[in-house]
């Protein structure tokens, strides 16, 4: 029997998501969305395309959480995106009300499945996530590293003029303006990064201004699309967790999940690496931190844990 993904959030993200889904064909497709047409519209859109893209799974659409009964995964994109000049963390309110929603549809529905969670503020949306729907912290976890690596990558292959492919790096913390881009951790054909700093094929500032892109990554592209955020790189990147998980592949990938003391913090989601396979979260890669690299952390974690305690006074609930 096919695998089933359900999406719940059928906006930019959502559908994108089906899109690649059905390409790969990793599952059947439910797209789930408060507005069933929007769902509805999709699925029978991107369906259509499998005459010409040759794919062999169903697309539905719903606003009913019973037609995403017994999902293997969940990808959660429900909410609202940010306005030019917002930041993620202004979307707090709004999104948190949705996501007790969806986290109490899914617990009723879909108890075994492995949950994705994208939408915004993302570390403490995805901790609000596992408390509402009260599923097992490695089967909740969210995305936002393999983007904001992959952000990195990007500029940095551009600067240096080669593959992408050829770059190894990482982004941990929080996804937030205090993400912690590794160049100390960065290889370009295998080479470290700090080699090509001294051989001035990249200038230090240069650097710097990179590492500063990718922060503010997501905030360059809201400005240039006027309306909404982005959303093909962020599915993408969803879809990487999804696959690695469906076929066990054991891939480590930066995402947030629960830390329970790794990295000396407790209690909190935050962006690390860790190897997702067909248990869900399996294992969390501890990284020994230099000290600049563990104050940005720290300081990454501040910034969770600060908001983290704003949520707990708009929902007492989640104390
Ligand atoms: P958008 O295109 O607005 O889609 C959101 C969808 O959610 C809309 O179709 C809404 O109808 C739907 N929705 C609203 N309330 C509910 C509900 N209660 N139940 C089900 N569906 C509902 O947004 P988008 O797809 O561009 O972005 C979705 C989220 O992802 C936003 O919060 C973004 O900020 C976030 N996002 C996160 C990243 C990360 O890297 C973590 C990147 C880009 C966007």
């Amino acid at each position: 029997m096919r695998k089933k993904i359900s999406l719940i959030g059928a906006g930019q993200i959502g559908g994108t998501l089906a899109h690649l889904i059905a390409i790969k064909e990793l599952a059947d497709v439910v797209l789930f969305d408060i507005s069933a047409g929007i769902a509805k519209g999709k699925a029978l859109d991107i369906a259509q395309s499998s005459g010409v893209e040759g794919f062999d799974v169903d697309l539905t659409g719903t606003d009913s959480y019973e037609d995403t009964k017994n999902s293997d995964v969940i990808i959660i994109t429900a909410g609202v995106p940010r306005k030019p000049g917002m930041s993620r963390d202004d979307l707090l309110g709004t999104n948190l009300k949705i996501i007790k929603e969806v986290g109490l549809g899914i617990k009723k529905t879909s108890p075994n499945a492995f949950v994705i969670c994208i939408t915004n503020p993302l570390d403490v949306i995805v901790m609000a996530l596992q408390k509402y729907s009260n599923l097992p912290t490695n089967k909740v976890v969210g995305m936002a590293g393999i983007l904001d690596t992959s952000r990195f990558k990007y500029f940095l292959a551009k600067e240096l003029n080669i593959s992408i492919k050829e770059i190894d790096t990482l982004v941990l913390g929080g996804h937030g303006d205090f993400m912690v881009p590794m160049p100390n951790r960065t290889t370009i054909g295998k080479k470290p990064l700090k080699e090509f700093i001294s051989q001035k094929k990249i200038s230090t500032e240069n650097l710097e201004n990179i590492v500063d892109r990718t922060r503010k990554g997501g905030a360059e592209i809201i400005k240039l699309l006027e309306k909404g955020s982005a959303f093909y790189a962020p599915a993408s990147s969803g879809v990487e967790m999804a696959e690695s998980y469906l076929k066990n592949q054991k891939k480590v990938l930066p995402c947030a999940a629960f830390l329970n003391g790794e990295y000396g913090v407790k209690n909190l989601y935050a962006g690390v690496p860790v190897v997702i396979g067909e248990k869900g979260v399996e294992k969390i890669v501890e990284l020994k931190l230099d000290n600049e690299e563990k104050k940005y952390f720290n300081k990454s974690i501040e910034a969770v844990n600060e908001l983290f305690n704003a949520a707990k006074n708009i929902d007492p609930s989640l104390k």
